[in-house]
């Protein structure tokens, strides 16, 4: 695997799955595979999760692990090519890259959406720099457009949690005063695609996924109708994906609070699991009563970002 962005660069999904499950019961398993292997893991963005999950992976691997957080220290960096650089910034991706690379075998990425710019964002402009010019295998830590590592997460822990063999999975827009990226939202449409449940998107008009995360998973605008029956509730907020509001890209749209998952949501639910990537705002995307209840399944979900990222990278190590 040189390339860790789609579903699909895992392979076949059931032998991803099995792959996860090994590595969750034996994490320590393979820790001669990277045995004088560097993992770096650079960040343009906060993260407290992928942060932590990447490197305990990496530690779990015998690997050794470095970490840049890009605005700490580091020179600030330009990304866009062609451009006289008599701006703030004192590097060009195009030499930062090969540089970074040169120091590692693996390499993880976090660079949000600037949600400026649809075509530039959905180009994955910067993710694809690193593909493009570092040569080591890059691993998508949350870019643009994607979050891989935790959509792979959030099926295995639905395949942990699931009571039947095709589970009801809705997700569910959910307001937040900021305007965030699709990519949490993309990448878990584009896996529960793949994967065997019965999956549903519920958001208000406007808040439409790009067609090639959503598929062809149902639309439900109404989102008690949505929420009717389901297994597993996964609550995000997302920005205007300018699909169908191609001028409002990156822009928040609804603020309603009708739509905060509550108990009278989960009440329609067949006893849903309620799941979020995290960091999560209370009362504004799940009640405190929502998210402290047992029916919540957000902390064994975050765990599973070492399983999921292990896995990764496990398979990375061994095509090296
Ligand atoms: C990010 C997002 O893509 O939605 C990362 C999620 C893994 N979330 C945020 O930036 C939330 C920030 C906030 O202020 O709540």
């Amino acid at each position: 695997m040189r390339q860790f962005i789609s579903v699909e660069d895992l392979g076949d999904l059931r032998q991803g799955l099995q792959a996860a499950k090994y590595v969750k019961e034996h994490p320590f398993a393979d820790q001669a595979l990277g045995r004088n292997r560097t993992m770096l893991i650079v960040f343009f963005n906060n993260s407290l999760r992928t942060r932590l999950s990447t490197q305990k992976a990496a530690l779990n691997l015998g690997m050794n692990v470095m970490v840049l957080d890009v605005n700490q220290g580091a020179w600030k960096l330009e990304t866009e090519l062609g451009v006289v650089m008599d701006s703030d910034k004192s590097e060009h991706l195009r030499e930062a890259i090969p540089v970074m690379c040169s120091y590692c075998d693996i390499i993880g990425v976090r660079s949000f959406a600037g949600l400026a710019d649809r075509d530039y964002d959905y180009a994955e402009t910067v993710l694809q720099q690193f593909i493009d010019y570092g040569g080591k295998p890059v691993i998508s830590l949350e870019s643009a457009t994607v979050h891989p590592c935790q959509a792979f997460a959030d099926l295995i822990t639905i395949e942990e949690y699931k009571t039947r063999t095709r589970p009801k999975v809705v997700l569910s827009w959910a307001p937040h005063p900021r305007a965030l990226p699709q990519a949490v939202p993309n990448s878990f449409a584009q896996w529960m695609n793949a994967a065997d449940v019965d999956f549903v998107i519920t958001q208000p008009e406007g808040y439409e996924l790009d067609p090639r995360f959503a598929g062809n998973a149902q639309v439900e605008y109404d989102q008690m109708k949505a929420l009717e029956g389901a297994d597993f509730v996964y609550a995000k907020n997302w920005s205007c994906p300018g699909v169908t509001r191609p001028k409002d890209y990156g822009k928040v749209l609804c603020k309603d609070m009708g739509w905060t998952i509550d108990a009278a949501h989960m009440a329609v639910t067949d006893n849903a699991y309620f799941m979020h990537c995290l960091p999560v705002r209370r009362n504004m995307i799940v009640s405190d009563e929502v998210i402290d209840s047992e029916r919540s399944i957000v902390i064994p979900e975050a765990a599973n970002r070492v399983v999921s990222v292990q896995t990764v990278m496990k398979k990375m190590l061994e095509n090296l």
